[in-house]
């Protein structure tokens, strides 16, 4: 038996020469990164590198020395884990931050170049990727972001694409249906997805698993949709070109080869997470006509892809140009916005409707009353978006004065989302991301984990997105357990990064959307009651009392017997138990706790006043999950223990023994 394989097939010659020279030059940077580091995806980047070096060289409006100019076109590399394609496209380019040394460091503990593209490590990655799908719904968030901002400054400051690469997996994956339905509903002409039709994932072909048409199904959603090689750059061009004239979004599904130029992985899933290996590395030089060694790029191929990234400084310094003919007060307020500063006048605004809420004894559901606060808040904050998936009336997330934001008219301040919890919340990723605008968006609190995947990513990038989740406890009532979160609350306080808030009466819920809005360094979440609450907080001030995140709400009339811990719709609970507990003449505080991050970051001497030394019982209609490092060994918890049950809300607080009465209960059982 002979043991010599056939050689491979040659490579079909390229059209053009010169482009692909440059993309050999992403090939081979992406092979000896990934050999180098021993881990890493060189197949995408093989694969995808004539599409690349088309869209960079020609078509991307982009400025390495500028790459934060408000005005460049967006580019998403949403098939993340080809990573090393980013970085090297942002390398040769010449982005000053991403130099020949973090690629030698590829996937090494403090490098710019993670494992997947992360916002913040480097300029030039616009959003953090890598859990698939996800990046492609970023950019209709971009893109939308793009229309809603050309509409209210004008084409001449707003006009910018958003280009997306994204692998089968990402269009398999749910997120992609919800995000393109909604792009072909708004009509995003701008937004173009490149999609690597290499019909390859982990588990081999994707006729394992995967047999839709893409094409028919994006043109179903109201998109252009058209197939080619991939490997074609005149091709590429060519689609491009057309998708940059259509009025739909389009998908340019590519037909590459995965790992390209490798002599016996390429087209094979073997090449789409692990190292080539040297054999494999030298036997694609040769066949790709790369003579240099690892990580050397020579001078004419480095000059080429200099020039690509210099194209854009005209455009910007002409953009720049326009930027300054707009009035002034335009261009401060744009300026502004990208700078992300708060129009002046925010805290007197909230603390009028605090004053508002105490002068009419406001007995509100807190969605409700956040619905009040967003009347005078979207008036101030011209930036705030809202929208809602398909709860409008039920998250009272559109203000008065909101419009509509539809197809072809995109002057309106408000999102209808749709019931698609997940693309909501992964659009207003990259409504934020893009900069110039502030999302928020609303569902009920147990459809969190609808979106959870995009809210982790809003925390892990740190955007200021606002969720507005509103039916937050068994308080909802007939709707039943399937709509009563019980886990939901620990299980988004587990995660890093996100304020959880949850407001007592209307004047938290005031003082909990001043929070959300001034810690936009990352997400928060404010979790609303349907079912109305009683104003708790009576005393005159301005003092945002929220804003370390718990407080005595009512002190101990005497020296503090017992500590009643509460948020949300159990404050009123715990005001009940310590009234009752008076009567004993046994002194309770009640501490409202409408942020626990909030009150993790205060100083500890504050968190010892607040919470004091006598025994503590916490009440929250939730699982206790979470609750043992406020109550500390001895404390004990009121809340639930299972799922809820479909009757009223006030006959569900007593069926699972939410009262005052057994909160004074355990208060007693610890003295
Ligand atoms: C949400 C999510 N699920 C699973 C993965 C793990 N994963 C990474 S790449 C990949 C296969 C993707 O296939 P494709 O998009 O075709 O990429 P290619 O093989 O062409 O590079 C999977 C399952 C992930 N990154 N994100």
């Amino acid at each position: 038996m002979s043991t010599q394989t056939a050689a491979p097939p040659p490579l079909p010659p390229a059209r053009d020469q010169k482009l692909r020279h440059m993309a050999d030059a992403l090939r081979a940077l992406a092979m000896d990164a990934v050999e180098q580091a021993k881990s890493g995806h060189p197949g995408m980047p093989m694969g995808m590198a004539d599409i690349a070096t088309v869209l960079f060289t020609e078509f991307l409006r982009f400025d390495p020395l500028v790459p934060d100019w408000p005005d460049r076109d967006r580019f998403m590399l949403s098939n993340g884990h080809g990573s090393m394609l980013l970085y090297g496209l942002l390398h040769l380019t010449g982005y000053p931050d991403m130099t020949l040394d973090e690629l030698k460091h590829f996937r090494q503990l403090g490098s710019r170049t993670a494992g997947h593209p992360e916002r913040g490590h480097a300029s030039g990655i616009e959003t953090t990727t890598g859990p698939l799908g996800q990046g492609l719904a970023n950019a209709v968030g971009m893109a939308i972001a793009e229309r809603l901002l050309a509409a209210e400054f004008g084409e001449k400051i707003v006009d910018h694409r958003t280009y997306v690469f994204a692998g089968d997996g990402c269009l398999m994956e749910g997120i992609s249906h919800e995000a393109a339905s909604l792009a072909g509903h708004l009509g995003l002409g701008k937004l173009i997805v490149l999609y690597d039709d290499n019909a390859i994932s982990i588990d081999g072909p994707t006729e394992l698993a995967f047999s839709d048409d893409p094409l028919l199904r994006f043109r179903a959603y109201g998109w252009a949709a058209e197939r080619i090689d991939g490997h074609d750059h005149q091709a590429v061009a060519d689609a491009l070109r057309r998708a940059q004239q259509s009025d739909r979004p389009s998908l340019i599904a590519c037909r590459t080869t995965i790992a390209f130029g490798a002599p016996t992985k390429a087209g094979t899933a073997a090449a789409h997470g692990a190292p080539l290996g040297a054999i494999e590395i030298a036997g694609a030089r040769e066949r790709l006509g790369w003579s240099y060694p690892p990580f050397v790029i020579p001078e004419d191929v480095r000059a080429e892809w200099r020039a690509a990234g210099g194209r854009g400084e005209a455009v910007r310094r002409a953009w720049e140009t326009q930027l300054q003919s707009l009035p002034t007060e335009r261009r401060d307020e744009f300026l502004r916005r990208q700078r992300g500063e708060l129009p002046s006048g925010l805290n007197t605004a909230i603390a009028k409707l605090c004053n508002d809420f105490q002068q009419g004894n406001a007995k509100l559901a807190t969605r409700q009353a956040s619905g009040t606060v967003l009347d005078t808040l979207t008036k101030l904050v011209p930036e705030l978006v809202g929208g809602s998936a398909d709860l409008t009336p039920s998250n009272n997330t559109k203000a008065k004065d909101q419009k509509d934001v539809r197809r072809g008219d995109f002057s309106g301040r408000y999102l209808r989302y749709g019931v698609r919890e997940h693309a909501m919340a992964a659009a207003m990723n990259g409504i934020a991301v893009h900069r110039g605008l502030i999302p928020y968006g609303g569902t009920f609190l147990t459809f969190s984990d609808y979106a959870r995947p995009a809210i982790r990513l809003s925390a892990f990038m740190g955007t200021g997105v606002v969720y507005v989740m509103t039916h937050d406890s068994i308080g909802l009532g007939e709707d039943g357990p399937t709509h009563q979160p019980v886990e939901h609350l620990a299980a988004l306080r587990a995660m890093p990064g996100l304020y959880v808030y949850r407001p007592a009466d209307a004047v938290e819920t005031a003082e909990c959307w001043a929070l959300a809005l001034r810690h936009r360094d990352a997400p928060s979440l404010l979790a609303l009651s349907r079912q109305a609450l009683p104003l708790l907080r009576s005393e005159a001030g301005s003092e945002n009392r929220s804003a370390r995140g718990a407080y005595v709400l009512a002190e101990a009339a005497g020296p503090r017997r017992a500590t009643l811990l509460a948020t949300g719709s159990e404050v009123s609970i715990a005001m009940a138990a310590r009234e009752m507990l008076a009567r004993d003449s046994i002194a309770a505080a009640v501490v409202s706790m409408p942020c626990w991050e909030l009150f993790e970051q205060a100083p500890q001497e504050y968190r010892d006043r607040v919470l004091g030394s006598a025994p503590r019982v916490a009440v929250e209609a939730a699982v206790q999950f979470g609750w043992k490092r406020w109550l500390g060994p001895q404390g004990a918890f009121i809340g639930m223990t299972g799922f809820g049950a479909s009757a009223p809300g006030e006959a569900l607080f007593p069926h699972f023994g939410i009262t005052p009465e057994r909160v004074a209960e355990a208060a007693r059982s610890l003295l």
